[in-house]
């Protein structure tokens, strides 16, 4: 008798572990098919496409423990599901720091999505040079019985950006997290070296638009034979935003 409650209650408690991890994968696939329309829309409607990769991941159980136990959370799953707000991460890697912000307003702007908290390490790095857009959003999921609003973290960077804390995660945990302080004093050098580059790449993109947009326009002009006074005011403020980005 002992035996068929322990079964029962190992049955149940079963059900509910899935039912908890599987809230988190289901909100993934949400926040995935909202980015994943928002690269297509981008690639077919404005030939541009602002997001280089997205990758999605859920902490692992063991993952989730240390957690738990570093920041006192008790052990029952609506504490860790209240206040555990990374168990599910999508991070969204973009070609300019401009195209962050885009995709970010773009996603908060959905009526279904919560926003809860921003982090904005781009406009405040973190003191060891760190820079990434982390936001922490809430998104429905509907299952077979029931609604969850489920939190997901968001995390939003360049390229230059995405390099700099994947080898800085490599190095921090090879030395066993205590990097001497020279070490620590050039990786934040790099991050600097690395907003550097994003700022030359973003300055060059705009250049490059404005030249290809005064082409454009040189073409029209010829075509339509119009010396009008607008067009030629439209071209002299475009070389002026180009003058400007020098
Ligand atoms: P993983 O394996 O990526 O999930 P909290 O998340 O509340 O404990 P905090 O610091 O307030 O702590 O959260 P924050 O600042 O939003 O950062 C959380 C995540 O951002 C981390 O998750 C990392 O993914 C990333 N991150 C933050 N700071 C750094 C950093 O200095 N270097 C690198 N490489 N990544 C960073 P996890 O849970 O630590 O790891």
């Amino acid at each position: 008798m002992t035996y068929l409650i322990e079964q029962q209650n190992m049955k149940e408690l079963r059900v509910e572990l899935t039912r908890f991890m599987l809230a988190y994968k289901f909100a993934l696939d949400e926040i995935g098919t909202k980015v994943r329309i928002l690269r297509e829309e981008f690639r077919l409607i404005h030939e541009y496409n602002p997001i280089e990769h997205v990758n999605t991941r859920i902490k692992t159980p063991e993952s989730i423990m240390k957690k738990m136990q570093k920041k006192n959370i008790p052990a029952t799953l609506d504490d860790i599901r209240e206040n555990m707000r990374d168990i599910a991460g999508i991070r969204i890697t973009c070609s300019f720091v401009s195209d962050i912000y885009i995709i970010n307003e773009m996603i908060q702007a959905q009526s279904d999505v919560e926003v809860i908290e921003v982090k904005d390490y781009i406009k405040h790095p973190k003191p060891n040079g760190y820079q990434s857009l982390h936001v922490i959003l809430k998104i429905p999921v509907f299952m077979s019985d029931r609604e969850e609003h489920v939190y997901v973290e968001m995390q939003i960077r360049t390229i230059a950006m995405d390099f700099w804390a994947s080898l800085e995660h490599k190095i921090y945990y090879k030395y066993n997290k205590q990097v001497p302080e020279r070490l620590t004093n050039e990786l934040r050098e790099a991050a600097f070296t690395a907003a550097e580059l994003d700022h030359k790449m973003e300055r060059l993109n705009k250049e490059i638009n404005i030249l290809k947009e005064i082409e454009h326009d040189d073409q029209d002009n010829l075509s339509l034979e119009d010396t009008g006074s607008t067009k030629t005011m439209i071209q002299m403020m475009k070389r002026i935003a180009l003058d400007k980005l020098k």
